[in-house]
């Protein structure tokens, strides 16, 4: 496969863009390699800068659920943008787009929109601190929930030790408010809430895990946070922004029928727009500026084009059959490669929920972090790799998800399945 071009081209982003990217995991660096770069894309596929095409299973990390340059989100994009691209004023639009959150997960009582779902976790932390006058979160190893300093740690020495910052840059006195317990543990958990919970505002979750790899959550897991955050005056906090709209229209929190009291959105609710959301009750979203004391702004918050290729998505995904054809084709898709990598005797561990899937080389189970980390991540850079030549792009990490669109035909499938038979028999030889 040519990569001339997209070779050219990282040597010159690298001079002007940290990494010769603007986000990391883009960079290769866990695959090895030069990252393609891309000139377009519609549908299912890619297309790079040395005219190479891909059966994309990344979507833009989730968003692209109804698959790229859908039109009727681009032309709805494209009138927008005739109107103004920005007022910095309120529009019906954001009404419109409120409303269908809120109707789609009606624990979202009001909604306030943002730009990233990092800038939505960041709030929500906030206004979890405000509204029960305490300071410390609980988060979960593996979980990722955007960039702000504060969730930026990892556990202590011990399990019930404070948080400490996960990278530089973060002062002690970030993180040391954060504590972080193992996921689909719920003992451990329960001695730290037990422990600490007078200064414990929330929990923060996300429903099915989707940045160790995916992992669900283990039977009554959800649940059991339910319950214990009930029990010690804690809020759950639903991170939705890849599982919402992505495994169900109602999100996580409709699929195992567990409300969270704050949930944050992202990804698919800006149909490739940068849109973040967060929401939960009244009573907790009044404290929000200006109605209550708790300051949060932004810009391009509620922004008209992001707003409208939001709303167009959603509307698509309302349609009846949806996500019985992204179950399908996902069930498909996992049949297909769990079949060619037993048939090559490769170990490989699959998770799935709906069209957010997982592949571990490793003989699993994985529940975890402790368990997701151990596995082969040398086999899945070269079936990454192998995959990649053969016009198929899953994530450029082993701890990402890969994901379907209803764009992806039976016959996109198909290949990808061959293409994986190879690569399974090229890893086993
Ligand atoms: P953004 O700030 O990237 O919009 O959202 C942060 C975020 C929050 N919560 C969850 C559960 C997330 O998965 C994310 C971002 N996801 C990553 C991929 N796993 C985005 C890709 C990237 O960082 O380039």
């Amino acid at each position: 496969m040519k990569t001339q071009r997209s070779e050219q081209l990282f040597a010159e982003a690298q001079q002007v863009i940290p990494g010769g990217v603007n986000s990391p995991v883009r960079a290769f660096r866990s695959v090895g390699g030069t990252p393609r770069f891309i000139e377009r894309a519609k549908g299912a596929r890619l297309y790079d800068a040395d005219g190479n095409s891909y059966i994309d299973y990344v979507l833009s990390w989730g968003p692209m659920i109804l698959g790229h340059a859908p039109t009727s989100v681009t032309k709805a994009i494209q009138q927008a943008a005739a109107q103004g691209t920005s007022y910095g004023a309120p529009t019906e639009l954001e009404i419109r787009l409120a409303t269908m959150i809120k109707e789609a997960l009606p624990s979202m009582e009001q909604v306030r929109l943002v730009s990233s779902g990092t800038e939505a976790v960041m709030s929500t932390i906030r206004v979890a601190r405000a509204y029960t006058k305490r300071d410390g979160i609980v988060k979960f190893e593996g979980c990722y929930h955007g960039h702000s300093d504060y969730l930026l740690a990892k556990a202590g020495s011990g399990l019930a030790t404070l948080g400490i910052p996960d990278c530089p840059g973060v002062p002690e006195d970030f993180t040391k408010h954060t504590m972080t317990a193992p996921y689909n543990d719920l003992a451990t958990l329960e001695k730290m809430v037990k422990q600490h919970y007078r200064n414990l505002a929330a929990v923060i979750v996300e429903p099915i895990a989707g940045n160790m790899g995916v992992v669900p959550p283990g039977p009554e897991f959800l649940q059991g946070l339910r319950k214990l955050t009930d029990a010690h005056g804690m809020l759950l906090i639903f991170d939705e922004v890849i599982s919402g709209f992505r495994v169900q229209y109602g999100g996580a929190q409709t699929l195992y029928g567990v409300t969270p009291d704050l949930t944050v959105l992202g990804k698919i609710i800006g149909g490739g727009l940068p849109v973040g959301a967060y929401g939960g009750s009244k009573d907790i979203m009044k404290m929000i500026a200006p109605s209550g004391p708790v300051y949060q702004a932004g810009t391009l918050s509620g922004n008209p084009l992001a707003v409208t290729a939001g709303i167009e998505t959603l509307k698509r995904l309302k349609g009846k059959g949806v996500y019985d054809q992204l179950e399908e084709r996902s069930a498909t898709l996992a049949d297909g490669l769990g079949k060619a990598a037993k048939k090559a005797g490769v170990p490989l561990t699959q998770t799935r929920v709906g069209s957010m899937m997982g592949a571990f080389f490793s003989t699993g189970p994985i529940v975890d972090w402790g368990t997701a980390k151990k596995s082969d991540t040398k086999a899945y850079a070269k079936f990454f790799h192998q995959m990649l030549e053969a016009g198929i792009y899953f994530a450029p990490s082993q701890f990402e998800a890969a994901f379907m669109s209803l764009a992806h035909t039976p016959k996109d499938i198909d290949r990808t399945i061959k293409a994986a038979q190879a690569a399974f028999k090229g890893l086993s030889a």
